[in-house]
């Protein structure tokens, strides 16, 4: 172990509420990666690209109407559907930065009254992340961003349910950055946490998978 037939690259996975600024951060953080010599790439859930990902593009946009446990499984799916994809990226050096997982998943259906457990049980055996980097935001600051773009989720009594959800499932690799703070900081920080963790991923730190 630690040779470098185990070399790898990393899964980094970014959450937080609607308008904490992922997009911007994970778009930044590839770029910075890129132009330090590491080959990494953007993904982001949904995959709104697959079949699945029009079915959730569509519920997402109120054109269409799922039942609760519905559109979770389809979430799911989503994420398993990329997930041979997931690991020979990974194992071929690539970083991966993913701009929401299975935290959003849980952290959003949950806050419709789905039990959590239920709600986990699906994600088990996907690839558990390297680092998940919240970007912490007060829902009524993410709010005054330039007001929500109109999708189903984006109401603020809706995203202070969620952002509590959240809270619930931090656990061991998780870091949390302020996310009211300069753009400019973020991103140092970010980038910071995130070439630690490649580091160890190069090193040849095993993969493993959620929920651990
Ligand atoms: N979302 C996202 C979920 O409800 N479950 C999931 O598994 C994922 C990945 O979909 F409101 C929600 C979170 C958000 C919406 O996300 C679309 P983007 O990041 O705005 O595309």
């Amino acid at each position: 172990r630690g040779g470098k037939e185990d070399s790898r690259g990393a899964l980094v996975v970014l959450e937080g509420l609607d308008r904490c600024g992922k997009t911007t951060q994970s778009t930044r953080l590839v770029a910075n990666l890129e132009k330090l010599g590491h080959s990494a790439e953007l993904w982001r859930f949904p995959d709104r690209t697959t079949s699945v990902g029009q079915m959730i593009s569509s519920y997402l946009s109120n054109k269409s109407q799922l039942d609760d446990h519905t559109i979770h499984l389809l979430f799911s799916a989503n994420r398993w559907e990329k997930r041979s994809l997931m690991e020979s990226k990974l194992k071929s050096g690539i970083t991966l930065v993913v701009d929401r997982y299975s935290y959003s998943g849980v952290a959003f259906s949950s806050a419709k009254g789905l039990d959590i457990e239920w709600c986990k049980a699906p994600e088990i055996g996907l690839l558990a992340p390297d680092l998940v980097v919240y970007l912490d935001i007060p829902p009524e600051k993410a709010a005054e961003r330039g007001g929500y773009g109109g999708e189903r989720y984006e109401q603020l009594e809706f995203q202070k349910k969620v952002g509590q959800n959240y809270q619930v499932l931090r656990g061991p690799t998780w870091k949390i950055i302020d996310a009211c703070s300069p753009m400019e900081d973020v991103e140092e920080q970010l980038q910071e946490m995130v070439l630690d963790c490649v580091k160890t991923c190069q090193e040849g730190k095993p993969l493993s998978c959620l929920w651990s």
